[in-house]
């Protein structure tokens, strides 16, 4: 629908994104952080953000209140189905110069004329709850590790899981299906990525290679495709704020120092493909096959790279101080809260990019 006063109505592009990484990469924060990102960027197009039905309305609202109000990261059983966002924005469309005259004169230049512009991000999650399961607890018969992440709320095929959260479960094969229809629906896909917990538990690759295959088996079987999948993929590096993810991407020359408020410090698109490629060297998993995989199934023209953080560092005086920035502090719970504000860093633009790269715009 269009408003009045709508210069050049068109149709919302029904570009679909979706949203995939390991369990604990982040991919609820990056959810909820989205609103606030929206209302926060400097990027151009006055993009606003809202959920297409009332299950993803609600989550919008809790979980910035979560975060703003409270300092909390969302609960990872908070994401247990599939949520639909749309994103509207507008971009400014300069007309085509005419030799048309006007009395005898040049007409005068046409006014810039706004067009909306939309998008729509579509999500698979599972609550978190179950990635513990899934990751202490993987075996070589359990075959369904990726579907237990990122399908909806059926991780837990086996009927002695018995945990209410998990009511409705399904098969591992039908879920495992609903990720890969939910991903060949997709033209684009954020993949989210945190090194530390890689680090860790070292579980990227686990996670990716397998969907991968399934995904390329099923789209590779068309006569028309490709040699690779068609996706663009924004690779996105999480937790940027973490301390060490800091440190190390600021020890190695790859910060540069915000030139406005807040003067957050962040990594450029440019050097982020070679810091991920870092991060995923430095230890001892199978992450830079990550990369690897990424390349050969993806065009790599297609494939770009962010260092993101859904919270932002703290800032209580609205400037960064290399000294105290670390925006999480471990309550006596054990659990880790939010210290200051939450102020986004490279959120939205990886979904922008995305968009713009699909419709061919600049
Ligand atoms: N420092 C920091 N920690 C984060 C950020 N996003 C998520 N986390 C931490 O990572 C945990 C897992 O994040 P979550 O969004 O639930 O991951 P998911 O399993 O991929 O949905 C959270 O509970 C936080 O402790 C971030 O931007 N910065
Ligand atoms: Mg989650």
């Amino acid at each position: 629908m269009t408003g009045p006063g709508q210069a050049t109505p068109r149709p919302p592009a029904q570009v679909r994104i979706g949203l995939w990484g390991p369990p604990g990469s982040g991919k609820t924060t990056y959810l909820a952080a989205l609103k606030l990102a929206a209302l926060q960027t400097d990027l151009a197009g006055n993009w606003k953000m809202s959920g297409t039905d009332e299950a993803s309305s609600d989550f919008l609202r809790d979980s910035t209140e979560l975060l703003t109000k409270k300092g909390e990261f969302p609960p990872s059983t908070i994401l247990g189905q599939n949520f639909l966002f749309q994103f509207i924005g507008e971009r400014t469309v300069i007309p085509e110069k005419t030799n048309r005259r006007f009395l005898g004169r040049q007409a005068p230049p046409e006014e810039p004329i706004i067009e909306r512009d939309a998008f729509d991000l579509d999500v698979l999650d599972v609550p978190g709850s179950s990635y513990g399961t899934a990751t202490t607890g993987r075996t070589n018969e359990d075959s369904r590790p990726i579907a237990a992440e990122l399908s909806m709320d059926d991780d837990e095929p086996r009927p002695s899981g018995g945990d209410d959260a998990f009511r409705g479960a399904q098969s591992a094969a039908t879920s495992e299906d609903q990720l890969l229809d939910h991903l060949q629906d997709c033209q684009g896909i954020v993949f989210l990525f945190d090194p530390v917990r890689d680090a860790t538990d070292g579980d990227a690759f686990d996670y990716f290679h397998p969907i991968m295959e399934k995904l390329t088996a099923r789209m590779m079987q068309y006569d028309n495709a490709g040699p690779r999948l068609p996706h663009r993929v924004a690779v996105c590096v999480t937790k940027f704020d973490d301390e060490e993810i800091f440190r190390v991407a600021r020890n190695r020359g790859y910060t540069v120092s915000g030139v406005e408020r807040p003067y957050f410090p962040s990594v450029d698109n440019g050097r982020a493909k070679d810091f991920f490629m870092r991060l995923c060297q430095d230890n001892f998993t199978y992450s830079d096959l990550v990369y690897r995989g990424l390349t050969q199934y993806f065009y790599e023209s297609r494939i770009e790279f962010f260092v993101t953080s859904s919270i932002g560092f703290y800032a209580p005086t609205g400037r960064f101080v290399l000294g105290d920035f670390a925006n999480t502090v471990r309550a006596e719970s054990g659990e880790l809260r939010i210290r200051g504000r939450v102020q986004p860093i490279n959120v939205l633009e990886p979904l922008v990019w995305m968009h713009q790269n699909l419709r061919g715009m600049p």
